[in-house]
């Protein structure tokens, strides 16, 4: 099947497997769709959300993608020090163009073309945390390492 035509979930699953690390996608019943409710429906805490949001670099006009855990926010000035250049909050057109998946279920992996990545220092302490994965109630677990590893991200203090 091409590209396009899969499920969100499924091009995901399949990103995944190239990893080769046994990580599955788990759907859930409710909603995953914002990281209280991500945490609410796994039985986690919210810190231990990884959040993959995506900003557009105000020069470059390249999406750029930042990792953050689930109770933290995106300091834009410090993040001109680590991207080189202002960011700004990229728009729901935005994010569906560049990563091939909607806002509400963006994953850290698995996008139409790989894109710069930042991941949260925060994340780091936990033994395991949980990203989107296409949709809006289905997510997976993976340890802040091997977050590291497949999005090959540098490890950042957003906050
Ligand atoms: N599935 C959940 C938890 S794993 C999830 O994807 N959460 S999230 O935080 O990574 O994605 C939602 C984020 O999308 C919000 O934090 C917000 O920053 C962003 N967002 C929501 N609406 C818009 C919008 N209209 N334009 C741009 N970004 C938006």
């Amino acid at each position: 099947m091409s590209y396009s035509l899969k499920k969100s979930t499924e091009r995901v699953q399949a990103a995944l497997n190239e990893f080769g690390l046994e990580l599955k996608v788990k759907e859930f019943p409710e909603s995953t769709r914002t990281a209280q409710e991500a945490a609410d429906a796994i039985g986690c805490a919210v810190g231990q959300i990884a959040k993959s949001l995506i900003f557009k670099g105000k020069i470059s006009q390249k999406p750029i993608l930042i990792i953050t855990s689930g109770t933290n926010r995106v300091n834009e000035k410090a993040a001109k020090e680590y991207a080189g250049e202002k960011l700004e909050k990229a728009d729901a057109e935005f994010v569906l163009e560049h990563t091939c998946f909607a806002i509400g279920g963006v994953p850290p992996v698995g996008h139409i073309k790989p894109i710069t990545t930042y991941i949260d220092e925060d994340l780091m302490q936990y033994d395991e945390i949980w990203a989107a994965a296409g949709t809006p109630n289905a997510v997976f677990k993976l340890t802040p390492k091997i977050l590291a590893e497949v999005t090959r991200g540098s490890i950042v203090k957003v906050k």
